[in-house]
């Protein structure tokens, strides 16, 4: 019989997740400069209901108030992204002593209240100016982010102890730069792939740069993994899944964990050309090991073969599995599948931590004034009796962050799709903890999954 609540291992770190850009609102406060999500914002059609980043959930004020709720709801600890545009507005040289102050003030306030900062370096938002020189295309920007890491830690190393580089390379790379549907709007493959490089090569640097002066911090990066798998049995469907998880996936965890990019994708990044592209260290930098590998799962990918279009495959939602709000097919079991899978696959995995997992629904507050979520708890609760399982079978997880602490600007998307554990509501920026939150800091107090 199965366990009826099972326990997570002592020590499990339980917590919630968000990104500058999406939270934090007052793009003018205090020196910040301008990111390529301002810009974006400002490109007519590029976001759903014409939304910007401009106030968020003004987290950038009201952090204090989203720490009580965390203390509150007894969650441990705080993944949360630096604003680059903050620190360096022009993306280069001397730092803006308010931008870093800011960050000084919420790890303290953090650290105050018992919740252990998680601090990811990039989540998506670049300095503009440096996407007027060139972007992730450019070689240069990579030796810009080292520094930036290095300025950063600098300033909050002495008691922030966890560091992820790079927030899912792969959607900066393909979304921003190949789709264009993500900022800077780029569509065009070989700024793709050049992006993708030199993002790795960031990581590689910036690991290098937070590794110099970090004696026992933990650094990963956090990649953005579904398991694969072909929609029906024609060779064709099978090859277009094939394609679809080396240029989604293991473009990105090879180099990661191997050094070394996977032979299929040829050049520019096996074999050399696209005026060398890859040079000669980078796959060592990039390749140096990591403490852990920071993992968001949201679903699997079901891939079907197509005529035309860059790898010549869709990945398409199964018949009968529920969706989200943002129509993602909801499959737990893709969880377990996903971790055993990479640790039958990687025999140098490191430890993972589950960076960002959770569910977009339309949620609205009922006339009590609560806002009740059960779509999102089962969600949860699924996912979490999943990541248990792989856990269960020998998979090492160092903790889980709920995608995300509040609703706020979902890229894209705007503000219609609300992923929060937390409601906002936008035009007071009342926050109202939905019924997953209080499950969720229920699981968190006691390590453990309720009996269900
Ligand atoms: O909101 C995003 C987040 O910024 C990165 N991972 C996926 C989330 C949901 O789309």
């Amino acid at each position: 019989m199965s366990d009826p609540s099972p326990r997570f291992p002592d020590g499990f770190v339980w917590g919630a997740a968000t990104a500058s850009y999406q939270v934090e609102g007052a793009v003018d406060a205090d020196g910040r400069g301008r990111s390529i999500w301002d810009t974006f914002c400002g490109v007519p059609g590029a976001i759903a209901g014409g939304d910007t980043g401009a106030v968020a959930c003004e987290h950038y004020h009201r952090y204090p108030e989203d720490i009580a709720l965390m203390a509150d709801l007894g969650l441990g600890a705080y993944r949360f992204s630096v604003a680059w545009p903050r620190i360096q507005p022009e993306g280069r040289g001397s730092a803006n002593q308010k931008g870093l102050d800011h960050y000084r003030r919420v790890v303290d306030r953090l650290l105050e209240r018992g919740i252990v900062p998680y601090v990811t370096l990039y989540h998506w938002d670049l300095p503009q100016a440096l996407q007027d020189r060139g972007g992730w295309p450019a070689r240069d920007t990579a030796y810009r982010f080292a520094e930036y890491a290095g300025v950063v830690h600098a300033a909050l190393g002495d008691t922030v102890r966890h560091w992820i580089t790079l927030n899912e390379p792969k959607v900066s790379s393909h979304a921003g730069y190949g789709s264009g549907i993500h900022a800077p709007g780029v569509r065009d493959l070989d700024q793709r792939d050049r992006a993708v490089h030199h993002l790795l090569l960031a990581h590689g640097l910036g690991l290098q740069a937070l590794r110099a002066n970090g004696a026992g911090h933990q650094v990963g990066i956090t990649l953005d993994l579904s398991p694969v798998a072909p929609a029906g049995d024609s060779p064709d469907d099978l090859a277009a899944s094939r394609r679809v998880d080396t240029d989604s996936h293991r473009l990105f965890l090879e180099p990661v964990l191997r050094g070394a990019y996977p032979s299929e994708v040829g050049a520019p990044f096996v074999g050399g050309t696209a005026a060398e592209l890859v040079r000669p260290g980078d796959l060592e930098l990039i390749g140096a090991p990591v403490d852990f590998l920071g993992i968001n799962y949201y679903r699997r990918m079901l891939v079907q073969a197509t005529p035309t279009g860059h790898l010549r495959a869709e990945v398409v939602v199964p018949d009968g599995v529920p969706v989200t709000d943002v129509g993602w097919p909801v499959e737990p079991d893709g969880l377990t599948e996903l971790l055993v899978g990479l640790r039958a696959g990687y025999p140098e995995l490191p430890p993972v931590y589950l960076t960002e997992n959770g569910a977009a629904y339309p949620d609205t507050v009922a006339i009590d004034g609560t806002v009740h979520d059960p779509e999102r708890v089962d969600y949860l609760h699924r996912h979490l009796l999943a990541l248990h399982a792989a856990i269960r079978a020998g998979v090492d997880v160092h903790g889980y962050f709920v995608w995300t602490l509040m609703d706020n600007f979902e890229w894209a998307e705007g503000y219609a799709k609300r992923f929060g554990v937390v409601y906002v509501d936008y035009a007071d920026q009342r926050r109202v903890p939905k019924t997953s939150a209080r499950w969720y800091g229920r699981v968190a107090r006691g390590n453990a999954l309720p009996p269900r």
